[in-house]
């Protein structure tokens, strides 16, 4: 068992210094975004990030970017082989030719949920099966955020998306629960697995610190509120960020040498049509009449989980 003191525990504490300058291509009150800020903080600007095709390409536009770390954009399928292609550069050039130490840099791959999901899948079992160095921060904004908001396989059951509207054939919208990638990494075992939220600030920096002392793959889920795919205020994303982890409908976790631990259990759960109501994609399960039949689902869904822990 090792021992690991968390570094933080007010937000007065957290890291001072910024590594994302405010200012990005991406929407007001991204959720994702403030979720990276907050992981960059802690991770310090000796970073290069291997970006997969999304929203958070819009991160850097050429010759401009917030970062102060190093970026590199790759295909949707492929932030992982490029992570893999960046250590084995480092680590050969540290070996054999003249790059220092102190001059390593740690690799991290980003991506979104259809990315982390479907598309770029199979790549990052191949390198959590070989133990690749690396950190994963998947933004989940539960669709393919970029390119207009399709359904991705971390799309909840009731919410509707461009390719999932809701109709009379289909009144709920995305018809099958929201894909468990936490559960799927863990399945192959990788050093470390957090959910983390941007509305928990002292827990995700925790998190990054802790992932930051050790070695192999190391995986981050984000919630990653999203006011112009789930149809809210930017102003609200906070509460709903809030209302995510309140409803048990997003559980805060992480899982390390071989447990999962509930990190920010939710003190007394929430009914989730108090997180579904605030938002456009869940509007038809409210108007123009109520479905009881769908919001009882996705509780029942949610119950379920927590009775597996509670
Ligand atoms: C193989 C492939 N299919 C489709 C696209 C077009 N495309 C670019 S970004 C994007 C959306 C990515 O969704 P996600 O990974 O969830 O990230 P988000 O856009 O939500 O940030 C798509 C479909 C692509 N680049 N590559
Ligand atoms: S569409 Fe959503 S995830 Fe993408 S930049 Fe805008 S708020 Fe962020």
């Amino acid at each position: 068992m090792t021992a690991f003191v968390n570094p933080y525990k007010k937000i007065k504490d957290l890291h001072p210094k910024e590594a994302i300058s405010p200012g990005t291509g991406l929407c007001a009150g991204c959720g994702g975004l403030e979720g990276l800020r907050l992981a960059m903080k802690e991770l310090g600007e000796n970073v290069l990030i291997c970006n997969a095709a999304g929203c958070f390409t819009l991160l850097s536009v050429y010759p401009f970017t917030p970062l102060k770390s190093s970026w590199l954009y790759t295909t949707m399928g492929a932030p992982v082989p490029a992570a893999q292609g960046v250590r084995d550069a480092l680590d050969i050039r540290m070996a054999h030719k003249g790059l220092s130490n102190d001059e390593n840099l740690l690799v991290m791959a980003v991506a979104g949920d259809g990315s982390s999901n479907d598309i770029g899948l199979g790549a990052t079992s191949a390198a959590l099966h070989r133990k690749l160095d690396f950190i994963y921060f998947c933004y989940d904004n539960e669709a393919y955020g970029n390119t207009g908001f399709q359904l991705s396989a971390a799309s909840p059951l009731g919410s509707a998306t461009q390719t999932a509207p809701t109709t009379k054939v289909h009144p709920a919208g995305a018809e099958s629960f929201k894909q468990d990638l936490f559960e799927i990494w863990k399945a192959q075992e990788p050093t470390y697995i957090a959910t983390v939220s941007p509305r928990e600030p002292v827990d995700l920096s925790n998190k990054f610190a802790k992932a930051k002392t050790l070695q192999g793959p190391r995986m981050f889920i984000c919630m990653s509120p999203c006011p112009t795919g789930w149809g809210y205020d930017p102003k609200e994303s906070n509460l709903i960020a809030k209302l995510a982890v309140d409803t048990g409908i997003f559980p805060i976790k992480e899982y390390f040498e071989g447990k999962v631990v509930h990190t920010k259990p939710p003190k007394k759960r929430l009914p989730v049509e108090q997180f579904l109501e605030r938002q456009k994609r869940f509007r038809h399960l409210f108007e123009p009449e109520r479905r009881d039949d769908i919001i009882a689902l996705i509780q029942q869904h949610v119950d379920e989980y927590w009775r597996r822990y509670e």
